[in-house]
């Protein structure tokens, strides 16, 4: 070789990389209602979890790493929007036929993907709703959807799992629909003979124990009802194996461009029914056996990145839509069984609560040969991957949009010399004003409705009597239980004021 041609050589392969290192394809892996101590990276001894942990050693294990709500809805919001839930009505937790919740003219993470080159898609469970206000078309164009707020492709679990309808959403249709048996989703009973949870409560494979006690579909009594549809409805069992194939399939069809795939999956989602693979491998019943079902998924998607020697050209997040839970309503042993297993690790709090629990979860980054692998203490949040990701990609962040997002690439790369967020609001559900405010070692909590929820059985919601305002220093008491506001005031009001200032302000970047 010349001198001259090998100077090409090595500067079209510098340039090569540079191309790769500014655009990597990016995964991100939200797990659902996983628990900070529910897998073996994060001190799990009851089960293994041999793919997220190998995910872990190769990248940051964040130690504070955080989903903004501990429910799905407003966590999913935020991270697709950049914007904290609670500034707006209806970002709650999304009923059956809810609207698209997230407005198409939103800039949203995949809107700015697309704009920085990348195809987009979402495969798995989405829960923020489809169609315009009149909510969703079962038999026609289910839009407005992802596909109107930046996705290239979506495969979905429309709603949740306990949610009707059972069917797969493929782009603007549901699958293998057949127009001759229409699907109908509905508040009410559509006739008086149709079989429920409550009058058909002896033939479930799986009972409830509260709430979910309408239609009944694969034996399991969901919440809402439906009728027809027949031949797109799921076998629950299947669900993962779903997610896993269509998503293999999309990145070999996408994998010689830049691309985004959001990979939302429904474990350990309520009601908890692995494939029969997996069912009794773990001694904590079906939410054991659904974790790892989980860690399967995460480890095929990884032999994928390798086969496809894309592993050092993209960036891998692993993290979870909030905090655990074990009743969520239906009997599947998780509390029986739970044994010494701590679902939070040392947290209090989960699902619905402003605990660390509730929102502090396992959060991974890996990018092979990118990230130094370590343990990270900065403070991250889902809500920043936006971003994040924009400065990762070199692409503009609107100024009016992603409020509340921040960018905290540096450290999600590992890097030493960085600060990760200076603060963090933490929220529960919609806007109900139950808020949690992490400064440092400082959490301040604010109950506007001045109730909680029983945290192991939410079988009594909003039934506990709670201080407004409650502080604790979680360098000294991470479990939150030595309210420590009298001991100090002045720290208290300083929170105070500046929550109460974030939330007024409409906006925190
Ligand atoms: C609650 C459901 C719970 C779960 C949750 C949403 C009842 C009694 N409880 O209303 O089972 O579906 O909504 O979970 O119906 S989330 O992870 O999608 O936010
Ligand atoms: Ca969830």
């Amino acid at each position: 070789m010349n001198k001259f041609i090998s100077i090409i050589a090595i500067t079209g392969l510098l340039c090569a990389q540079a191309f790769s290192a500014d655009k990597p394809n990016i995964i991100v892996i939200m797990a659902d209602d996983l628990g900070y101590g529910d897998i073996s990276c994060y001190g799990a001894t009851a089960l293994k979890t041999p793919n997220i942990d190998k995910l872990a050693s190769e990248g940051q294990r964040f130690t504070s790493g955080y989903c903004s709500a501990s429910t799905c809805t407003p966590t999913r919001y935020s991270f697709l929007t950049g914007t904290y839930a609670f500034r707006e009505k209806g970002k709650g937790i999304a009923a059956p036929s809810s609207p698209l919740i997230i407005p198409p003219e939103t800039f949203t993470l995949p809107d700015l993907l697309k704009n920085a080159g990348y195809q987009t898609a979402v495969i798995g469970k989405w829960h923020l709703g489809l169609g315009g206000k009149e909510g969703p078309d079962w038999n026609g164009d289910l839009k407005p959807g992802p596909r109107e707020i930046g996705f290239d492709y979506n495969f979905l679990l429309p709603t949740t799992n306990d949610r009707v309808p059972q069917v797969y959403v493929e782009n603007h249709r549901v699958l293998n629909l057949d127009p001759k048996d229409p699907l109908w989703v509905g508040k009410r009973k559509p006739s008086p003979d149709h079989p429920t949870g409550i009058s058909h409560r002896d033939t479930l494979k799986m009972d409830w124990s509260h709430g979910h006690n309408s239609t009944i579909h694969n034996g399991i009594s969901r919440i809402g009802f439906y009728t027809g549809g027949h031949a797109a409805r799921f076998r629950d069992e299947d669900l993962t194996d779903k997610w896993v194939e269509k998503s293999i399939e999309w990145i070999e069809a996408n994998k010689d461009q830049p691309f985004f795939l959001f990979f939302a999956s429904h474990d350990l989602h309520v009601p908890r029914m692995p494939h029969e693979r997996f069912q009794g491998k773990t001694p904590l019943g079906f939410r054991g056996d659904a974790i790892v079902e989980l860690d399967w998924g995460v480890g095929e998607l990884m032999k994928t990145l390798d086969r496809l020697n894309l592993a050092e050209n993209t960036l891998v997040v692993f993290c979870s839509d909030n905090g655990p839970v074990m009743d969520d309503g239906y009997k599947d042993g998780a509390l029986e069984k739970v044994g010494d297993h701590r679902a939070a690790g040392p947290y209090s709090g989960g699902k619905y609560s402003v605990y660390e629990g509730g929102t502090r979860t396992p959060f991974i980054t890996r990018w092979k040969g990118r990230i130094k692998p370590g343990i990270s203490d900065k403070l991250v949040c889902t809500i920043d991957l936006a971003a994040s990701f924009a400065s990762l990609t070199n692409t503009k962040l609107p100024d009016d949009a992603c409020l509340d997002s921040m960018n905290v690439m540096p450290s999600l790369l590992g890097k030493t010399n960085t600060k990760g967020r200076e603060s963090l609001i933490q929220q529960d559900n919609g806007n109900a004003g139950n808020y949690g405010f992490l400064v440092g070692d400082w959490k301040l909590q604010r109950h506007d409705k001045k109730r909680t929820r029983n945290l192991k059985v939410a079988k009594k919601l909003d039934n506990t009597p709670v201080p407004k305002f409650q502080l604790y220093d979680l360098s000294k008491d991470p479990a939150e239980k030595k309210n420590v506001i009298e001991q100090h005031p002045d720290v208290a009001q300083r929170l105070k004021k500046q929550l109460a200032t974030l939330i007024e302000k409409g906006r925190s970047r």
